[in-house]
């Protein structure tokens, strides 16, 4: 009998040193490196930046990494323009990180983010959903993207209670109000289209009238795309805004959509449509085929227009509204 209590003492005592012994080795949770890598996967605009940030952050790390001397500052506004940040904000951008005299690498870094996310300081962003209902005319160069930016807009609007309205208002294109009704079947958002090569403010004008019948809060225009250098066409988009303007009492936005990709002459094609339509925000599309997203930095420098959206994508969720410190931290990385 007492052999039994001793063999049943002794297995208690075994079971209770492996138990310890275990639960030693098993890390714990204070054990897990501070500076392991996330896993987080990168935002919606991280991932648009991709491309620029490569090109722009890496020539950065490789500058900062040799120190401040003079060919450091040659170096920064070479790598801004190669990004397309545009020769008159590089060289300010870089006159004004230098004036302020940094002791090293990070405080340059430092001051470089302040003075690009300084560019953007100070406008509202935020779309303009007056009236009743509330109309956003959609203009821009063929193929900048204005379709797929309705489209998007369009999610992104009813996603936020606001009830829409399509008008294909590109009559020019065979295709166009195909285009636009395959997203609105997709997205269920209401379309009116008119015939091909009908007049545009005609279209525009019905659809208004549409949009109020059926209680919609706002009216979102496709136009047809066309070079700004061409009058007669520019004429013809200034009607269908002061159609809209006479109908409606105001056209709270005209949403200029910019390519991203192609540079500079972003800046002419705004300056046109600006006078011919007067622009109220714009829409800078696929900066994720891009490693020059510092277009947006140019465009803002030079006009006086905000950006209000931006486009990272062909998918519906690929419009984000353009958060300029969100945008500073993607263009350039974090390192
Ligand atoms: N990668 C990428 N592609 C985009 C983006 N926005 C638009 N696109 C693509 O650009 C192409 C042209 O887009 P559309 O929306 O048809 O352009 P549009 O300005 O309406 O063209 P027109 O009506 O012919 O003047 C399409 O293949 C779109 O999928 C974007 O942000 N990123
Ligand atoms: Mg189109």
């Amino acid at each position: 009998m007492e052999i039994v209590i001793i063999a049943v003492a002794a297995a208690a005592v075994l079971l209770a040193v492996v138990v310890v012994w275990l639960r030693r080795r098993r890390p714990r949770v204070t054990d897990v490196r501070r500076d392991a890598p996330t896993l987080a996967p990168p935002s919606r605009i991280e991932g648009g930046l991709a491309r620029t940030r490569r090109a722009l952050g890496e020539r950065l790390d490789g500058l900062l990494g040799r120190g401040l001397d003079s060919a450091f500052w040659t170096g920064l506004e070479e790598a801004l323009l190669a990004a397309d940040v545009g020769v008159a904000a590089s060289v300010s951008v870089v006159e004004r990180v230098r004036a302020a005299s940094p002791g090293d690498p990070a405080a340059a870094r430092a001051l470089l983010r302040a003075e690009l996310a300084g560019v953007f300081a100070g406008r509202d962003r935020s779309l303009t959903v007056i009236g009743d209902p509330a109309v956003v005319v959609v203009v821009g160069v063929n193929g900048s993207g204005k379709t797929t930016t309705i489209a998007k807009l369009a999610a992104r609007l009813e996603g936020q209670g606001l009830a829409t309205l399509l008008a294909a208002a590109d009559t020019f294109r065979a295709a166009a109000a195909e285009q636009l009704t395959v997203w609105a079947d997709r997205l269920g958002v209401d379309i009116v289209t008119g015939q091909p090569g009908g007049d545009p403010a005609a279209v525009a004008f019905d659809a208004l009238r549409a949009a109020r019948a059926r209680g919609k809060r706002v009216l979102v225009v496709d136009t047809a795309g066309r070079l700004h250098s061409k009058h007669n066409l520019m004429e013809e988009l200034g009607k269908v805004v002061r159609v809209l303007a006479r109908e409606a009492g105001e056209v709270g936005e005209v949403l200029l959509v910019l390519d991203g990709t192609t540079g500079q002459n972003a800046i002419a094609q705004a300056r046109a449509f600006t006078e011919a339509v007067g622009v109220t925000g714009i829409a800078l599309t696929k900066l994720d085929g891009t490693a020059r997203g510092g277009i947006a930095v140019a465009v803002e420098q030079e006009l006086d227009i905000p950006i209000k959206l931006i486009g990272v994508g062909e998918q519906v969720e690929d419009l984000l509204p353009f958060d300029a410190d969100a945008f500073v931290d993607a263009l350039l990385g974090g390192s």
